[in-house]
């Protein structure tokens, strides 16, 4: 059998802070009809996707930072975008900053939506695992205040049926975790969708620069391979604000192989046709979930009698 998604991986190269919204969604549309009339059904954005990556600049003043969040989705400026995936028949993933009223207070995500070809909102996903740092740290030569600007993500990782397959989203640092993909996967998961802003320098780890595309492509192939699932990564790309950021946007197969990636650091759409039952070709094999993982026999050692009780952390 065969489930053919043909997806693209709509990279964007920077967007300037003084860049607006409607200049952004222009960007975004040229990517979607490009996406149509290469035959895709699903076009992917990074994550941030309507602004520039704001996490780097230290602010103190609310309006400021809430100035880089959209209060509803679609909002006023991303309507067109609904419209037009909506007239054109693609579906779109979309990375934002999320502003809501909930539990009776307002919150700050880092989110994904999945928007399907009629122009719906099929699944949302909100960042669980933030990287950097909440406080001001003027050591840095750009900052990284993710844990300061979002609270962590409450709606675990669900994965949502659509495009005729089972979709689950992620963003950026989720990608490095293997429980990202492997609670997805323990749901069936046969599409996995990213976007990321991933600075080539790393301010803790600067002797990671120089691996930095080498780990964007390993933990999303392992990922795969180990779930069998597909996953496309998608890049903010470029030289943003001053900050260089990797590209290398990529989709990769069931099989852990790429069959598709993007070369500039700039807008731009890589395409691949996706076979959703190919994932079945390691689902019903090697990774057998059902017949062949141990979870009983995992650990959770200091359950033992006399057995030694793991360090605390
Ligand atoms: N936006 C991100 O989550 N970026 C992280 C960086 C900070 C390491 C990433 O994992 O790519």
């Amino acid at each position: 059998m065969t489930r053919i998604v043909t997806v693209g991986a709509a990279q964007l190269g920077p967007i300037a802070r003084a860049e607006t919204r409607p200049q952004v969604v222009k960007r975004l549309l040229e990517l979607l009809r490009a996406a149509k009339s290469h035959g895709c059904d699903l076009a992917v954005f990074p994550e941030l996707a309507l602004t520039t990556f704001f996490p780097r600049w230290y602010f103190e003043r609310q309006d400021e930072i809430d100035a880089f969040f959209e209060r509803a989705m679609p909002s006023a400026a991303t309507q067109p975008l609904f419209d037009e995936a909506k007239r054109l028949g693609i579906g779109f993933c979309l990375g934002y900053a999320e502003l809501c009223e909930e539990d009776g207070r307002t919150r700050r995500f880092n989110s994904a939506i999945l928007v399907d070809q009629a122009g719906r909102i099929a699944g949302k996903y909100r960042k669980v695992h933030l990287p950097g740092h909440a406080g001001h740290e003027p050591w840095r030569r750009f900052q990284h205040l993710e844990k300061r600007y979002f609270e962590t993500g409450n709606l675990g990782f669900p994965v949502f049926r659509a495009f005729g397959g089972i979709f689950g989203l992620c963003i950026c640092n989720d990608r490095r975790w293997p429980e990202t993909y492997r609670v997805m996967g323990l749901q069936g998961v046969e599409m996995v969708l990213l976007g990321y802003n991933t600075p080539v320098h790393n301010p803790p780890a600067p002797e990671h620069d120089n691996l930095a595309n080498f780990h964007n492509a390993l933990v999303m192939q392992s990922g795969a391979y180990q779930n069998g699932t597909w996953v496309v990564g998608v890049a903010k790309a470029g030289c943003e604000e001053g900050v260089e950021q990797i590209g290398n946007s990529i989709v990769v197969a069931p099989s852990g192989e790429l069959v598709a990636a993007c070369s500039t650091l700039g807008d731009e759409l890589a395409v691949a046709r996706c076979d959703l039952d190919l994932c079945n070709s390691y689902k019903n094999t090697v990774f057998n979930f059902a017949r062949h993982r141990e979870p009983q026999h995992y650990g959770l050692i200091v359950e033992r009698k006399g057995a030694v009780p793991p360090p605390e952390v």
